[in-house]
């Protein structure tokens, strides 16, 4: 996508209160660009809004992904209400175009949308202790409650078999054949490593098979920095990005926290002897997510939390290696190698995972007999 807006464009398209005082890039997703537009009343107050280009190539049905927005943030908002929260602070809000559609298309036919920004609060791109973690597990264990009874066969699946693992594991094949930038050579050891590892891949799908974990609404993307945390208390307000809200495993959303939170270094740290797993922050998660969500997990569910880590870790590492053999189509990158610095980092990851699981199992087991689960 290209960096350039057009500003007036946009404040035609969207109802903004006040005058344009001031655009700013936020530079937190891999996917879609994102702004914050600040606007000034006549009476002083600040106005701001989150304006967002939604990434059409990776969301290929807009309207689909807005529409299931739109459902599940009401359904959220109606609950908060109720509980008399603040749903400005405590959940996305989407503002419509003026044209009554939930986005916009602009002349470019670049996809945009307009939420409220969520005032006084603020998100990490790393766990500083293990509170926030805790309280980030509080939060989407909270979110995914909420969605408990939303109706799961209304949502489309934004992008289809999203966390199948082993379609995921053809796809990364299929890459590796096609061979689209010629990088497959240089990467042999990194390709082994997911390789080896194809028989992970089925396990949680088999068990969904069987009728042994339940499909739920879940968020599948529950990185860190989905979560806003409020700036006086720093626990968990609001959790954002919702575009990947469908139907998928709780699995999937711990799995996914625990890739990117209690990994000791940064998704993209090129060094890798600083990446290992913290089984301190581990336990923190598992806490905050079992305090808000065990008593709703079935008995298989808690019992695969360690390994669906090291799973959706895995996942993750392919994709990134997929993408770096496919040129760099998807995720937005700094600098060529990217991609790869990243699927390293899974990779690492991973393999402290795998000399860590029975600590890992332990670590949640404990927890599980603490809070009488
Ligand atoms: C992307 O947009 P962002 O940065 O929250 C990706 C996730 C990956 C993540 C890796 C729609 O999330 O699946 O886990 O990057 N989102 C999509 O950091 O592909
Ligand atoms: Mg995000």
């Amino acid at each position: 996508m290209d960096n350039k807006i057009n500003v007036e464009e946009l404040l035609g398209a969207f109802s903004f209160d006040g005058e344009l005082e001031n655009i700013t890039q936020l530079h937190d997703g891999h996917i879609n660009n994102t702004y914050r537009f600040d606007f000034r009343e006549e009476n002083g107050e600040l106005n701001r809004y989150l304006v967002q280009e939604l990434n059409t190539y990776v969301f290929k049905d807009h309207e689909g992904l807005m529409n299931n927005v739109l459902g599940v943030t009401s359904h959220m908002q109606k609950k908060i209400l109720e509980n008399g929260g603040d749903i400005k602070r405590e959940c996305l809000c989407v503002y419509p175009a003026k044209d009554g559609k939930p986005f916009y298309m602009d002349g470019g036919n670049r996809c945009w949308r307009c939420y409220n920004f969520i005032y006084d609060a603020h998100s990490y791109q790393s766990v500083e202790n293990e509170e926030v973690f805790f309280n980030a597990a509080e939060s989407f264990g909270r979110f995914q409650q909420m969605l408990a009874d939303y109706p799961i066969d209304s949502l489309v699946e934004t992008i289809p078999n999203f966390h199948n693992t082993v379609s995921r594991f053809a796809d990364f094949k299929k890459a590796v054949a096609d061979n689209l930038s010629g990088r497959a050579e240089q990467v042999r050891e990194e390709i082994d490593f997911v390789l080896d590892r194809e028989e992970d891949c089925g396990i949680l799908l088999k068990l969904l098979d069987d009728g042994k974990l339940p499909l739920r609404v879940t968020h599948n993307d529950t990185k860190l920095n989905n979560v806003m945390f409020d700036n006086e208390t720093d626990k968990g307000i609001c959790v954002v990005d919702l575009d990947t809200v469908m139907p998928g495993l709780s699995l999937y959303d711990f799995g996914d926290s625990i890739r990117f939170g209690a990994n000791t270094a940064a998704e993209d740290e090129k060094d890798v002897s600083k990446v290992s797993l913290s089984l301190d922050y581990f336990r923190a998660y598992t806490k905050g997510y079992l305090s808000s969500a065990g008593n709703s997990l079935t008995k298989e569910e808690i019992n695969q939390l360690a390994f669906s880590s090291k799973l959706m870790t895995l996942e993750c590492g392919m994709r990134f290696l997929g993408d770096f053999i496919n040129g760099d189509v998807y995720f937005k990158t700094a600098y060529p190698e990217h991609n790869l610095v990243r699927c390293r980092t899974q990779f690492a990851l991973v393999a402290d995972m795998e000399k860590k699981m029975d600590d890992m199992k332990n670590i949640v087991e404990n927890c599980r007999k603490e809070l009488g689960i």
